[in-house]
């Protein structure tokens, strides 16, 4: 997948403490056209509020250009995003200009402990094609093509809140469901309906307690039945609690890590199709070139490239799974995105290395992940910093398998060499990381030798972020040993959809 190219270049000062320090850098190389990773826009919260409009809207997807079959001419295919500006802004749009972003990768919403966050969330999220829907005939689930929407803050630690009479605001609070009222009006459901329905806009108000941990954290849509299709067309975005200085400290003299050296990293993915025909649930429907498939298919990609010739840089092609029952993808693309762009260059020009705080939007994928040296084709030692928003802090007998079994087998944790030990917390290094749908991650990046040691990087090191595969099977086996190095998209069979 999500492959990353890196590119180090620097010279290695000594390092000292926990979180260390590594060389300086000079120029990077790195193939020319791969465009180099931006953090996503910030919106911060100021004297203790975040006051914003967030509009759910479609919006053609610049930074992928699909090419369809018989075709020269690229299609950016619309997604879903987030459009989001300060407020007060008038009515229920936001203004053209720069305050207004809305980026398909994704925005992050940086908060402290004790803000308040207000948004004034719209939906003009588009009608669907029932036919082209899962769980539309379920039971109360009859208005799911008109697209409802609402929002979660995903692992932040605060009330699910009702509006009541004397406060029309809602909290964190899942059950109410925001409709378009350009897309019709919901017919009333007698059964299924857990919570209030709104017409085209809400207004949620969210306290973030004085005593939240600092940590990485996101947002998505959580309406039950259509909460994977949005979150693949694009909807979702970070949040941060503080500063990962907060938790980290970078060397003997205990400076707070800098904001300056750390990089946010969004993976989302999404499915691309070529005009077809494509069986849903309520059976053959005609496709369009460029159309989403956000009723997402884990059989989209073979698993494994067909031949050494296929190199996956960010995407993989669509297979034809009819032989399997399946659907024919030929033609398709599954996008696997950083920050909404493809394979982007990510160079480390940091003396110290660099802090990684990674969080998922994918609907079903589990992404397995390995920063593999491009020279030795080994995968790089990092160290773990948190996991899930929660810092790693662990006494200094615990055992690597306690590490493991702590961390629900996904990562594969690696002895952590020239890391003392700070206080009580004990380093914890891996070489490996699988991301389940709504995890995040946060690791500390520095040139690592294939021992793990921190030493010189090569002139012109590098590294590439692959994703991995761990079924074995004589078939996957012998892909795998003829599989080329590059960069790789590997389309597990994923569970659906686990979005909590
Ligand atoms: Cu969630």
């Amino acid at each position: 997948m999500c492959s990353n190219q890196i590119a180090w270049n620097m010279s290695m000062r000594r390092w000292i403490g926990a979180a260390g320090l590594l060389g300086a850098m000079s120029a990077g190389t790195w193939p020319a056209g791969a465009a180099t990773l931006l953090d996503p826009p910030v919106f911060a919260s100021q004297n203790g509020v975040l006051d914003i409009m967030m509009i759910a809207m479609p919006q053609p997807i610049p930074t992928i250009s699909f090419v369809p079959p018989h075709s020269s001419t690229a299609i950016h295919p619309t997604g879903w995003v987030y459009q989001i500006c300060p407020r007060p802004a008038s009515g229920l749009t936001c203004p053209s200009g720069s305050t207004t972003v809305s980026p398909y990768g994704g925005t992050r919403l940086a908060l402290k402990q004790g803000d308040t966050l207000k948004i004034r969330f719209v939906n003009r999220l588009p009608k669907l094609d029932p036919l082209k829907l899962r769980h539309v005939t379920d039971p109360g689930e009859a208005n799911l093509f008109l697209n409802p929407t609402n929002l979660h803050t995903h692992g932040l630690l605060t009330p699910a809140r009702a509006a009541t009479r004397s406060d029309p605001t809602f909290g964190d609070f899942v059950f109410v469901t925001v409709f378009n009222s350009a897309n019709g009006i919901p017919v009333p459901q007698t059964t299924h309906q857990h919570g209030p329905i709104v017409m085209d806009t809400v207004d949620y108000k969210i306290t973030i307690p004085s005593n939240h941990p600092s940590g990485l954290f996101w947002f998505h849509p959580h309406v039950h039945g259509i909460a994977l299709n949005q979150l693949v067309e694009g909807l979702s975005g970070l949040i941060t609690i503080g500063s990962v200085g907060d938790n980290v400290h970078g060397d003997a003299v205990n400076t707070p890590w800098p904001d300056a050296n750390v990089r946010h990293l969004m993976l989302k993915e999404i499915q691309v199709l070529a005009a077809g025909t494509i069986a849903f649930d309520s059976g053959p429907q005609p496709v369009a070139n460029g159309e989403v498939l956000h009723q997402e298919d884990p059989a989209f990609c073979a698993q494994f490239p067909a031949s050494t010739s296929e190199v996956r840089q960010g995407s993989c092609p669509g297979q034809d799974d009819s032989f399997e029952g399946g659907n024919n993808y030929t033609g398709g693309k599954w996008y696997m995105t950083v920050n909404g762009q493809t394979y982007p260059t990510i160079p480390i020009t940091a003396p110290d290395g660099e802090i990684w705080r990674v969080g998922t939007g994918a609907g079903s994928v589990s992404w397995d992940l390995q920063l593999v040296d491009d020279a030795t084709h080994q995968p790089m030692t990092v160290q773990l910093i948190a996991i899930d928003g929660v810092a790693v802090h662990l006494p200094q007998d615990t055992p690597p398998s306690a590490m493991v079994k702590m961390a629900g087998g996904r990562f594969k944790t690696v002895p952590c060499p020239d890391v003392p030990a700070i206080g009580s917390t004990l380093p914890v290094c891996v070489n490996e990381i699988v991301m389940m749908p709504s995890s995040r991650v946060e690791f500390w990046v520095t040139y690592r030798n294939a021992q793990g040691h921190i030493v010189p990087p090569p002139r012109g090191a590098s590294a590439t972020w692959k994703m991995i595969f761990r079924c074995v099977s004589l078939k996957a086996k012998l892909a795998a040993e003829s599989s080329a190095r590059a960069a790789s998209v590997r389309a597990a069979r994923a569970p659906k959809s686990n979005i909590v």
